[in-house]
């Protein structure tokens, strides 16, 4: 089994963690999509954009929250998702804001990146970051109980947001999330493994 990804990535890391996690280290190849001259992978997904799974079967799965949702069924099941019921919805909810705010944060980043000088656009800007000031301060308000997968995306969402600096000093206003993601980013042992 074959997990393309790209490390520094949101959306890669998240499965990265779960890998380590769920205890399939050396189950499941982590291979840097970087490192593919061809961007094979990539071109695997109509929408050309990674992580991707392969099986053993060889079955192509994405996007990452249903790569994190195979990784859990694959290690028995209920250990990042409730198995089933309205809680494995409300754990999914959460996991589809944690994505959603990381979504934002890559879209101001390709505001820079794809737009000429001339066509940004400082109002779709300010309209991706109230997606993120709004989701930190969901969670500011509903700090994870545990390390889960929406904790995981929740991880991966910040430490994108603070590598772009997309909202400056959120810590002084937001300072439960800013204890869990210190007290996250200094324990647990998988954000080491996966540390870009
Ligand atoms: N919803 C997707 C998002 C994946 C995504 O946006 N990946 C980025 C890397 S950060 C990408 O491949 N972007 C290329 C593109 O948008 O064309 C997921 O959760 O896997």
């Amino acid at each position: 089994m074959l997990l393309r990804y790209s490390p520094g990535s949101p959306f890669g890391r998240k499965p990265a963690i779960a890998v380590h996690l769920l205890g399939l280290v050396g189950k499941i190849d982590m291979v840097n999509h970087e490192a593919d001259p061809d961007n094979s992978i990539r071109q695997r997904n109509p929408l050309h954009k990674v992580p991707m799974l392969v099986t053993d079967s060889g079955a192509e799965i994405f996007d990452s929250p249903v790569i994190v949702e195979y990784l859990d069924e694959l290690a028995g099941g209920g250990k990042l998702l409730p198995a089933s019921g309205e809680e494995r919805y409300k754990a999914l909810t959460r996991l589809a804001l944690a994505d959603g705010i990381a979504e934002a944060s890559v879209l101001i980043n390709y505001e820079d990146r794809w737009r000429e000088p001339e066509q940004k656009s400082q109002k779709w800007i300010e309209h991706q970051r109230g997606k993120v000031e709004r989701g930190f301060a969901f969670f500011e308000a509903n700090v994870p109980a545990s390390f889960d997968a929406a904790a995981i995306g929740l991880f991966c969402a910040v430490t994108y947001v603070d590598q772009r600096n997309d909202i400056p000093g959120w810590r002084d206003r937001l300072p439960r999330l800013a204890a869990w993601f210190e007290k996250v980013r200094t324990s647990e042992s998988s954000i080491a493994a996966t540390d870009p």
